[in-house]
């Protein structure tokens, strides 16, 4: 499998510059690549990644998506001058014209196809292209919005030809509607184009009708456009995540991709003076980290825009940084998506269930005459839970005061999450004779200083325990192993036990004991835990077959789940359930266990391992009873990131689980508030 992560950058993309005044285009300055590059280089990331070398896309490969006659027009500004480059200039919206922009244009087109021939023939399993000018605005007929070719449109084509794609996603996190990709590829249902976009009921640029939600694609390409519109500034990581989680992943997963391109506009994040969001540094990591269980990995991301040079730096070292398969940091701020997102969020859904399978017993109808809809009091205060990084006023204004401030917000919260990653990944506790079965990068434990505490905790759980020495061992070990994630010495670890809902116990115990503050736990199959779980230090979700004896709490969630195991049903619950829990828990570790007839096939566990890599800094200790022992090879891998799981092809859910999940999502939204995806008690017009 491929490994690896390509970086394509050149100096040459910075000649292209603004040469008199234009208060529009003045942000778009060659700073916003070199910053980055350098931003990279203080990480030590640079050194990391494959360094891929650019090249000038051929006219063939601009005449993908643009017309001879504007390709001709590009090239002849070439030789103009000042005077005659600003008039050309104003045939567009908000674009400028420099000597040397349509040499640069050529190698922006060419480092994105570049990147996609290192991605496709397996020499990285992942990258990005920094590129400029910017690409996802422009149209076959015209540059637009500080964009001259539109690079992951003709990235995009080029792969359908030369690779013979059908399947190819789009996710354009650019805070700017990319109503280029959108024309272009509005009819093709091989191309899925996902955008979210400030909006503001159509006041914000480019102020066109078809940046709504109800823009879903023409003809045989109905379904395949999906846009997002943000009516309100300030929107930020909970927000963001939401969005990815109860629409674009759900419709991903079924969509299949065999590559994932992402239109990686920065002007989404913290303190830029475009978007005026306020999604941190690290959101991005989430967002690629998310895209990174697509199409088996592969995923190209070039960049769009970005107006503030700290927060798109540090945003891009983040997102390289995620795609190098590094620990993530945990997402910040309070995880709780406000009402106006959450509105959107119900109108895609409810506007696309018509094509997608996964929204399809969705009830909600599009609300109608939303901006001038009230709600009722206690729904608007329910959503307004704990103060934000950055408030909504703050993010929403753009002086140079609040440059300043951003910038120091940001040095300093870097600081906080950019912690050093362990030497050793992972580490396992498996008996010796099975130890060839593991990646020769996992570190196998041998023994724990634990021994006295395990016979304590033992005694108290199950004395006759204590006396099958193999029982003990496997436990000593899976502590050894438990203990280092904890100290940090390891960032995941694997153990093999012979009773797991035992060592499912000890290891919470012994959590609790080294004063471990929040505990993850999901355990799949037949579970007999005999503890307390009510003082919210650990939440436990058990997926199993059998119908659960108690009810459900907010710390102890069972989910019945009919055994699919060689079919793929459980990504409803996985992205509509576990995750909007497991992320408004937000854990200091995660535990997954895998118990006795598990009703979840290897492809769901490999799913849930990969993502619940997001949570509690990517933590996770994966418990293996010992008649499951058979996942043993591919949980390894998908710990050290040797391996990125494929799901296959998308299966349905049953009506009655579907039901299950959204009963859960209505008892529960109030305690773990990123369940919520859409408006309660309001009726359509
Ligand atoms: C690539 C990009 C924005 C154009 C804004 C014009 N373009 N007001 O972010
Ligand atoms: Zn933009």
């Amino acid at each position: 499998m491929a490994s690896g992560t390509a970086l394509i950058y050149d100096d040459e993309m910075t000649s292209h510059r603004l040469l008199w005044d234009d208060p529009i285009c003045a942000i778009e300055v060659p700073k916003r690549l070199s910053s980055c590059y350098e931003r990279l280089k203080c990480y030590n990331l640079v050194e990391r990644c494959i360094s891929v070398p650019t090249r000038e896309g051929t006219e063939e490969e601009i005449m993908l998506v643009h017309s001879s006659d504007y390709l001709e027009i590009v090239k002849s500004t070439e030789k103009m001058n000042e005077g005659e480059l600003r008039k050309i200039s104003v045939n567009y919206d908000a674009v400028y014209f420099h000597p040397t922009t349509y040499c640069c244009a050529k190698l922006a087109v060419g480092a994105t196809l570049e990147l996609v021939d290192t991605v496709m023939s397996g020499k990285a399993r992942n990258g990005m292209a920094l590129v400029r000018p910017p690409g996802h605005h422009s149209q076959r007929n015209a540059a637009n919005g500080f964009c001259i070719f539109n690079n992951v449109a003709i990235a995009a084509e080029f792969a359908k030809r030369k690779y013979g794609l059908q399947r190819i996603l789009i996710v354009d996190w650019d805070v700017h509607h990319g109503q280029g990709i959108q024309y272009l590829f509005e009819e093709d249902p091989s191309v899925l184009y996902f955008s979210w976009h400030r909006y503001e009921h159509q006041q914000f640029w480019p102020l066109l009708k078809e940046s709504n939600y109800d823009a879903v694609g023409q003809g045989k390409g109905r379904g395949f456009n999906i846009n997002v519109p943000w009516n309100q500034v300030g929107m930020g990581n909970s927000d963001y995540l939401a969005v990815f989680l109860h629409v674009l992943l759900p419709v991903a997963f079924e969509f299949d991709p065999e590559l994932v391109l992402v239109s990686a506009g920065y002007d989404s994040g913290i303190g830029d003076p475009e978007g005026r969001m306020s999604a941190t540094p690290e959101c991005f990591a989430h967002l690629t980290h998310f895209l990174m269980q697509l199409a088996k990995g592969k995923l190209c991301l070039v960049l769009e825009g970005g107006y503030h040079l700290r927060s798109l730096s540090e945003s891009v070292c983040m997102t390289i940084k995620t795609a190098l398969g590094d620990p993530l940091p945990r997402l910040s701020g309070e995880m709780a998506p406000c009402l106006s997102a959450i509105e959107s969020i119900h109108n895609v859904r409810a506007i696309h269930k018509q094509y997608w399978k996964c929204l399809m017993y969705e009830d909600a109808t599009p609300l109608q005459f939303v901006s001038t809809r009230s709600y009722p009091m206690e729904e608007a205060e329910a959503l307004q839970t704990g103060p934000p990084l950055v408030t909504q006023q703050e993010a929403g204004s753009a002086n140079s005061d609040e440059v300043i401030k951003t910038e120091r917000f940001l040095e300093q919260h870097m600081k906080e999450i950019m912690t050093g990653r362990p030497p050793v990944k992972t580490a396992g506790a498996i008996v010796e004779s099975e130890s060839h079965l593991l990646p020769p990068s996992v570190q196998i434990e041998r023994t724990s200083d634990a021994q006295k505490e395990l016979k304590t905790i033992v005694s108290e759980l199950d004395p006759e325990l204590l006396k099958e020495e193999h029982v003990l061992n496997s436990l000593v070990k899976m502590l050894a192993v438990l203990d280092k994630i904890v100290k940090k010495e390891v960032t995941n670890g694997l153990a093999v036990s012979p009773v797991a809902s035992v060592s499912t116990a000890i290891a919470l115990k012994h959590c609790s004991n080294l004063r471990q503050q929040k505990i993850l736990c999901i355990f799949v199959g037949d579970l007999d835990l005999k503890i307390d779980l009510d003082d919210g230090r650990a939440i436990l979700i058990n997926i199993c077959a059998k119908q659960p004896e108690q009810a459900n709490t907010k710390y102890n969630i069972s989910l019945t789940w009919k055994k699919d195991v060689e079919t793929n049903s459980c990504f409803s619950m996985i992205l509509g359930a576990i995750l909007p829990v497991a992320y408004s828990y937000q854990p200091d570790l995660t535990i997954l266990v895998i118990g006795p007839n598990r009703s979840l096939s290897k492809n769901g566990i490999s799913l849930l391992i990969g993502l619940l890599q997001g949570l509690a800094e990517s933590r996770i200790l994966v418990l293996i009873q010992d008649t499951e022992r058979g996942l043993l090879q591919d949980v390894a891998k998908l710990l050290t990131g040797d391996y990125i799981p494929y799901f296959g092809t998308y299966a349905p859910a049953s009506k009655e689980s579907m039901q299950m999940l959204k009963k859960l999502r209505e008892q529960f939204q109030e305690d773990w508030k990123m369940l919520r995806c859409f408006v309660m008690g309001t009726r359509s017009s």
